[in-house]
């Protein structure tokens, strides 16, 4: 009788033993396709910030159970959480209830992202994507009333394939993110060296005057955010989004680093006189601008390592846009030049404002940089 109890005792035991490990199994493998594709040393830092991130009393959240997932079935998942209210739909009653404001954390979201390139792009499927954007790229959340009308400002030049992968990533995220917004797309025109700032203080100033908005968001079209939780508006500090690209190991290359994607209230980038005009060719213009807001008392605020990560597209170095020697020197005078160049001196000439189905296009003429002097 004994041994008929200690048997199944034993047998019991055995099976709490194998319960366990199966648990143990499960965590394990769920864990390990999460982080994949990092390093073991941002597996550390994954943990230390998730621990920052509960004092901060952030909402976070993990889409783990879908490591091999397509973007596509992504999408999937986010537009069966989106509401079907669409505001072009006839068959919609019509409702004298008014809209409510949008959530802080809006309950689409889907979390982290697969972003790739290999798959071709074209126009045309971004567009049948995308039906609810409206014609210049904007969008307005047809459920709820957003705090902020958001620019988003993006310096070009010859890269027309990124766009259309820039376009089709963000669209859904943005929708997502419920962010009532506006593209613009900033073409220098010509041949001369290209100027990114120049660019960018462009589109904020024509953008204004196309919609009253309240927050501009300045993106390089070769950046994808890799997690729709990172939130394209603005924030009580000068912000920056893209602190861990792929490029640099998904780690914030310096403390200083200002590039890549960033954003300003009209107010915050009013109160840096923009950005400087005289930066030509690569680098250093968004470290004069992390300058302007560091010494006008204001601090950068960045998302968490985790949500700020970054697919950027591969290409090769543009022609005219080598890296601009004056760039060392340029950056030690920020506090000299920032009054008298930046949006307050801004010239340039637009030859073409066009609104496409998913974005406006500016064409302008800004000039060129001026002559070296002569060193005999
Ligand atoms: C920095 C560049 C930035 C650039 C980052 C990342 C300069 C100024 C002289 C030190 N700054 O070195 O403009 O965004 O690298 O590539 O070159």
């Amino acid at each position: 009788m004994t041994r008929l109890m200690l048997g199944r005792t034993l047998e019991r035991i055995c099976k709490a033993v194998l319960l366990l490990c199966l648990v143990h199994f499960v965590i394990m493998m769920i864990l390990y396709f999460d982080v994949y594709s990092q390093r073991f040393d941002q597996i550390f830092s994954r943990f230390n910030n998730g621990r920052n991130a509960s004092r901060s009393g952030h909402h976070y959240y993990y889409n783990l159970s879908r490591p091999n997932a397509t973007y596509a079935s992504y999408l999937a998942t986010a537009d069966q959480l989106l509401p079907t209210v669409r505001p072009e739909g006839n068959h919609t009653p019509p409702t004298t209830k008014p809209i409510p404001p949008c959530p802080e954390i809006p309950p689409g979201l889907v979390g982290r992202l697969l972003i790739e390139f290999a798959s071709q792009m074209t126009m045309e499927r971004v567009q049948k994507e995308n039906p609810n954007v409206t014609e210049g790229g904007k969008y307005t959340p047809p459920d709820c009333r957003a705090k902020q009308k958001v620019a988003i400002i993006i310096p070009f030049r010859h890269r027309d394939n990124h766009l259309k992968y820039w376009l089709h990533y963000l669209h859904p995220i943005l929708r997502r993110q419920k962010i009532d917004y506006g593209i613009y797309i900033i073409t220098q025109l010509g041949e001369e060296t290209f100027n990114r700032a120049k660019l960018l203080n462009v589109g904020y100033t024509e953008a204004l005057k196309d919609a009253e908005y309240d927050c501009f968001i300045f993106s390089d079209v070769d950046l994808i955010p890799m997690d729709d939780r990172n939130l394209y508006h603005c924030y009580d500090q000068p912000r920056h989004f893209a602190i861990a690209m792929d490029k640099f190991g998904f780690r914030l290359p310096y403390a200083g680093y200002f590039g890549g994607v960033s954003g300003l209230s009209k107010k915050q980038f009013l109160k840096i006189n923009g950005f400087p005009n005289e930066y030509w060719g690569w680098g250093g213009e968004d470290d004069d601008i992390y300058n302007r807001i560091t010494l006008n008392g204001m601090k950068v605020v960045r998302p968490d390592v985790r949500i700020g990560r970054y697919r950027m597209i591969k290409h090769e170095r543009d022609k005219h846009n080598e890296p601009n020697p004056q760039r060392f020197n340029k950056i030690q005078n920020t506090k000299n030049t920032m009054k008298r160049d930046g949006i307050s001196t801004l010239t340039y000439r637009v030859l073409q404002f066009k609104k496409y189905p998913l974005y406006t296009n500016i064409s302008v003429e800004i000039g060129k940089p001026p002559p070296r002097p002569f060193r005999g």
